[in-house]
């Protein structure tokens, strides 16, 4: 076949293949096939040595137009090829614009919150279990087993939020301590038993100091021949690890309760001279907790002979206790969902309290 010829079929065919190229890969492989040292072309090139001067001068021109055509054709092709695929990596890559930003994580633990693990913590250090029990309460559980008396004050309206009767004309309570959870262990476990009970409380009660809502936590033991110094000591050593000192002192004042015989009131050694109060030194005192050994009648209502085995039981506020470990002035903002507040006073949920790697 005339050199020509041959040259114009290359064009052709290779003008088509261009045009067909689908991508990068593709088109690359067409230049080598035709362009490349040992493609089509190049091998024409080298057959122009062999013709004569006449002929050189006809098809060195044509076949160099081809090379020049082909490589121009590649190179526009190369462009259209990498529009197409640059294209199609937008449309799969696109952001959603319209998609609102994820906000900030600004939540923290409550330092009420915080306040029960750590002495969850604590107490569970000591060997004793977490119980629960509902907020809403039956007069047994909330009254009548803790040796409240018929005409008792806690019993009157004044103090206490009542449901409305059911059809025997029993009134429901919210719970005003946590001591109905106490009862409930009492009457479903066998002792020897050791139990904190923290949750919400609620009483009639509304000033600068105090809320209808409110938070608790109560301790018990029974157990065979548990006596006072029990109690001091079980609570001297949790509360010298929950105020993070060594051993601080505490001094114990006769107090009444209904549920608990002898009663008392702790106070720990404190100082009052600095912007805080602080604890485990000084001259001053703290009043902390009421404790004192389970009422006989107590143990008696729950199924327990008090003269096999005694017990002793702790309460006290966790908001106020908060407010004296995390020198927080004031107990309003405990409810108002105040998140510059919560940042500030608030604690990362993850880092859980434990006795040995740190409470706070
Ligand atoms: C059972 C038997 C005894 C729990 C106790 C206190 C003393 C006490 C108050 C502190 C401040 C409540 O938040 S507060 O108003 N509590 O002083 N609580 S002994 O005694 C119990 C509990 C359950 C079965």
């Amino acid at each position: 076949m005339a050199i020509d010829t041959q040259v114009a079929e290359i064009e052709v065919e290779t003008s088509k293949a261009i045009a067909a190229a689908s991508d990068e890969a593709g088109l690359e492989a067409i230049r080598v096939a035709e362009l490349g040292k040992k493609g089509r072309l190049s091998l024409l090139m080298r057959e122009l040595g062999g013709m004569t001067p006449e002929q050189r001068q006809v098809a060195g021109p044509a076949l160099n137009g081809v090379k020049d055509r082909l490589t121009t054709a590649i190179s526009a092709r190369k462009a259209e090829l990498e529009l197409v695929a640059i294209n199609k990596r937008l449309q799969s890559e696109r952001e959603d614009l319209t998609l609102p930003p994820r906000p900030e994580p600004v939540g923290a633990l409550h330092p009420v919150m915080q306040v029960f693990e750590e002495l969850a913590a604590i107490f569970a250090d000591m060997g004793f279990a977490v119980a629960e029990g509902p907020d809403i309460e039956d007069d047994f559980h909330n009254f009548t087993a803790l040796n409240f008396p018929p005409g008792h004050p806690a019993r009157e309206t004044h103090d206490t939020f009542f449901l409305k009767p059911d059809v025997s004309g029993a009134k429901k309570v919210l719970r005003t301590h946590t001591s109905p959870v106490q009862i409930r262990t009492m009457v479903n476990q066998k002792p020897p038993i050791r139990v904190i009970a923290p949750g919400r409380v609620f009483r009639k009660d509304w000033d600068a100091t105090h809320t209808p809502m409110f938070h608790q936590i109560e301790g018990l033991v029974v157990d065979k021949q548990v006596h006072m110094g029990h109690l001091k000591s079980c609570l001297t050593e949790a509360f010298s690890r929950f105020f993070e000192v060594a051993t601080a002192q505490t001094r114990f004042r006769p107090h009444f309760f209904p549920f608990t015989e002898p009663s008392a009131e702790m106070d720990m050694r404190c100082d009052r001279s600095g912007a805080e109060i602080k604890v485990g030194e000084g001259n001053d005192w703290l009043e902390i907790l009421g404790c004192g050994m389970v009422h006989p009648n107590v143990l008696r209502s729950c199924g327990i002979d008090p003269e096999e085995y005694q017990g002793f039981a702790f309460g006290l506020g966790v908001d106020r206790l908060a407010m004296l470990k995390y020198g927080m002035p004031d107990l309003r903002p405990y409810f108002e969902a105040d998140v510059d507040w919560i940042k500030h006073y608030g604690f990362k949920p993850w880092l859980l309290p434990t006795v040995t790697g740190g409470l706070s």
